[in-house]
């Protein structure tokens, strides 16, 4: 049973709403947690695709407020798999006792704030409402599952897998005829796994995607021990890297338009061996420039066609545009798994896929039969999960109408209209853009930090003033534009969702925005309004 009343709640057992729960218990707040899922994990609860695994190194990509959980937990490779990041989660929350603070199974489906006593009370799918002082939204930029509106959507009588909602057992592929559709990271990911199970995988590609192989491998334990005896140096580092993680590695700072060709070619091929976003360090003006993106773009393709024999099906994988304006995607064998003849490429960027049916789909005038699909159709990211929920701030105003232009906030952490509401890496943050688990101990720590402010001031109740509002958001949108970043249809700027707005949603600017928000904390909160 939940309780009527708390001071605090906090929406979401990802990575954020836990440390969250932790520093506001830590103030001496009655704290309640809820969460739609049966544990702790959020993205890596949902996403248990084959393959699934994350892109950013596994000794940067963990929590870093205790140096005593920081030196005992051993991650075993180089980038961690979604098994793995979830039992350190799920160890998290036990050994810092945040289990007992939290709720499962409970999908909030309304927030609604009440402006004579400065409360909200937060409704849940299951029929329970709760009232508190302080909320807070750990709900994740991408958590809320895009399944394209195709028709005949529920016409399709065999079995179908968002890899954002994958079952908890698993699938076995073995001896079915599957379809992938999408060739994002999550597809990415995981048709070289459901290859090597299913007896054919069709892929159906909108849009060929840049990847480049993660080099994933065993962590040593030298390596480990090497970083973990000066942790707080490596750590200290990447606050100062542009996207708060890969300190390790040197990135050169020259353009590649002055470089020769030869040059051009021995760097580039040293960073594709350093695997993953790391290729993208090997000049300083590859998300810059749009000449030096194409060069960036072309060793890539070559790559591609090196790989994949059929040159028809190879040409079809070489993406076209501009390099990491989407998400730079990081593989373990996807290009080769085309080699194999049980595996077929569709391409429906000029043909979409025209509807499902009971056996299977229909595009470009053929008919396939498959008995499963697997949608790795990604997610109405950053506002999704939000603009789900129902929330109403002062006087009625909806956040759905709020943003019906696209989201505007001050520092991707409150938005005005809606007193006592936080975000945890919210669009106008640099979330998405940044180590996330970076950035939820960042925003956990700033957000404890004002509400204890709060109380000591004596005030109930805090709001983003909209002034600052409007200036962060012609920031953000003049930071953007000063990048190859809005140049392409990436889910940064909603684009991969039919009539949702597009605005570049994340900020770019780490680590000045962890600048920016200390100064702003140092002057009493600069930019918000207190009663
Ligand atoms: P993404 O990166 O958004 O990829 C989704 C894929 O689904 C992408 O290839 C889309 O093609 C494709 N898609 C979406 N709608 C359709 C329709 N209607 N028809 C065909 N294909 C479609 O999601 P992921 O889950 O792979 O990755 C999300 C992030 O998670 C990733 O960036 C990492 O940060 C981890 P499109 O490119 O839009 O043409």
């Amino acid at each position: 049973m939940l309780p009527k009343r708390c001071d605090a709640v906090v929406v979401g057992a990802g990575f954020g709403g836990l440390i969250m729960t932790l520093r506001l218990r830590e103030l001496g707040l009655d704290v309640v947690g809820l969460e739609r899922g049966g544990d702790f994990g959020g993205t890596w609860y949902w996403n248990r695709y084959p393959g699934c695994r994350c892109d950013v190194e596994s000794m940067e990509y963990s929590y870093q407020f205790s140096k005593e959980l920081e030196q005992e937990w051993q991650w075993p490779e180089r980038y961690s798999a979604q098994p793995e990041i979830l039992a350190y989660a799920q160890h998290v929350a036990d050994r810092f006792d945040v289990r007992r603070l939290f709720h499962f199974n409970r999908e909030v489906v309304s927030a609604v704030f009440d402006s004579t006593d400065s409360t909200w009370t937060v409704g849940t799918r299951e029929g329970e409402a709760l009232t508190c002082s302080y909320l807070i939204m750990a709900t994740g930029c991408l958590s809320a599952a895009n399944i394209p509106a195709f028709a005949g959507l529920n016409d399709y009588k065999g079995r179908t897998y968002h890899t954002g909602a994958w079952p908890h057992g698993g699938v076995d592929f073995t001896g079915q005829r599957v379809a992938v559709i999408g060739t994002g990271s999550s597809a990415i990911q995981s048709i070289p796994i459901i290859a090597r199970q299913a007896k054919s995988l069709h892929v159906f590609q909108r849009t060929a995607n840049y990847s480049i192989p993660a080099q994933n491998a065993p962590l040593p334990e030298e390596t480990a021990a090497a970083i973990k005896a000066n942790y707080g140096e490596l750590r200290e580092r990447n606050w100062n890297q542009p996207a708060a993680f890969g300190a390790y590695y040197e990135r050169n700072p020259d353009s590649v338009l002055t470089a020769t060709p030869e040059e051009r070619k021995a760097r580039f091929e040293r960073y594709w061996v350093m695997g993953g976003f790391m290729f993208l360090g090997a000049f300083g003006d590859l998300v810059m420039n749009v000449d030096a993106n194409a060069h960036a773009a072309e060793f890539v393709r070559s790559k591609i066609r090196e790989t994949v024999k059929d040159p028809g099906t190879a040409e079809l994988l070489c993406p076209k545009g501009i390099i990491a304006c989407k998400r730079l995607c990081a593989d373990t064998g996807y290009f080769e798994t085309y080699n194999l003849p049980h595996v077929k490429l569709v391409d429906v960027s000029q043909k979409p896929i025209e509807r499902l049916n009971p056996t299977g789909l229909e595009t470009g005038g053929n008919h396939y039969e498959f008995d499963a699909i697997v949608f790795a159709t990604g997610f109405d990211a950053m506002t999704g999960a939000l603009l789900r929920m129902g929330i109403v701030g002062e006087g009625g105003l909806t956040l759905k109408d709020k943003w019906s232009a696209g989201p505007r906030t001050w520092l991707g952490v409150t938005t005005s209209g809606f007193p006592n509401l936080w975000m945890m890496t919210g669009p106008g943050s640099p979330s998405v853009l940044a180590n996330m688990i970076t950035g939820v101990e960042h925003h956990a720590d700033f957000i404890s930090r004002q509400i204890e402010w709060l109380r000591k001031q004596g005030h109930t109740r805090i709001e983003a003033d909209v002034a600052a509002e409007d200036q962060w958001v012609d920031t953000l949108n003049q930071r953007a534009s000063l990048t190859l970043y809005p140049h392409c249809n990436s889910w940064y700027l909603g684009a991969n969702v039919p009539g949702k707005p597009r605005v570049f949603m994340p900020y770019l600017g780490w680590p000045d925005y962890v600048q920016r928000l200390r100064q702003i904390e140092a002057d009493d909160y600069t930019g918000f309004k207190v009663a």
